[in-house]
């Protein structure tokens, strides 16, 4: 059982992952990352687990790198870092990962919430990349995700300032999607992770990775993937299921298949 998460579910699909080391506002060390890593190692063959929701504390989501763990590093540590094979599992996981943050999403919680495919935040969510202040940038993709998100205006400034943001300026950024009461964050990002979890899972897995594209290649290319995925679709029986329970009005039973 890993010691800095608290892991909840399946149930409907979802499976709830909590950061969980409050002592340091869930600050992302080598553990938790390689517990995270393992966590989601295990969900992408699960077939019961449909969507992931991530969430942290109602004071953290969490407060970055831990910076203890990072001050004893010295450039052939962080050339030899597990941490990056970490955040690379992460980033390749293919199914939808939903974040709820509440409190300080800053520096690696900033990039570990921009890892997710839905953002949605409590009011009293902060976001930031602070690591100007000590000395050095960004180093799990704040100076990349961030600036496709909100543009390089923004990212320019918070990167380069080290403030921070508020929920309502990361919604009208695009950064987030949704702001909730912070109580509430948690369940409506379930919600949301329900709902995608009632959906054809190889419809859901190719539609994430086309969003994606968008951002990663130029139009003629993320546009001849999202060809060739809705032909690959129609091969599929849940894309039979699909409109034959549109044509009978009921609702469709999805099988994955
Ligand atoms: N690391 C370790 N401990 C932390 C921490 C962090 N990032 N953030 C907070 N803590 C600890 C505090 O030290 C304190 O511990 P005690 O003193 O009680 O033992 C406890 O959490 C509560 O924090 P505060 O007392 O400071 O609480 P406040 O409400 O006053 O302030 C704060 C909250 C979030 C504004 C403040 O704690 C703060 O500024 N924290 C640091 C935020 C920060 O600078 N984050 C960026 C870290 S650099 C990479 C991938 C990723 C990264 C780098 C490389 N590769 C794959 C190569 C990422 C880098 C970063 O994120």
């Amino acid at each position: 059982m890993p010691d800095n998460l608290i892991i909840q579910g399946p149930e409907k699909g979802v499976l709830l992952i909590t950061l969980n080391r409050p002592q340091a506002l869930n600050a992302l060390n080598t553990e938790l990352l390689g517990e995270l890593s393992a966590v989601l190692d295990a969900a992408e063959f699960d077939t019961e687990i449909r969507t992931v929701v991530l969430t942290g504390s109602e004071r953290a989501f969490a407060a970055g790198a831990d910076i203890n763990e990072m001050a004893a590093r010295d450039l052939v540590g962080i050339l030899e870092d597990p941490r990056v094979a970490h955040w690379q599992r992460i980033a390749r996981f293919p199914k939808p990962i939903i974040a709820a943050i509440n409190g300080f999403a800053l520096g690696g919680g900033c990039e570990l919430a921009m890892h997710a495919d839905i953002l949605i935040a409590g009011e009293n969510a902060r976001f930031g990349q602070p690591e100007i202040n000590l000395g050095i940038m960004p180093g799990a993709g704040g100076t990349q995700r961030l600036t496709r998100a909100v543009g390089t205006a923004l990212a320019m400034q918070m990167a380069l300032t080290g403030e921070q943001i508020s929920a309502q300026r990361a919604l009208q950024a695009g950064l987030i999607s949704e702001i909730c009461p912070t109580e509430l964050t948690v369940e409506r990002a379930i919600q949301i992770a329900e709902t995608i979890a009632s959906k054809a899972p190889l419809a859901v897995r190719l539609t994430k990775e086309a969003v994606h594209k968008a951002s990663d290649t130029d139009l003629a290319t993320g546009l001849r993937f999202e060809r060739h995925a809705f032909t690959v679709l129609s091969g599929t029986a849940d894309r039979a299921e699909g409109l034959k329970a549109f044509q009978e009005k009921r609702k469709p039973k999805f099988t994955g298949c």
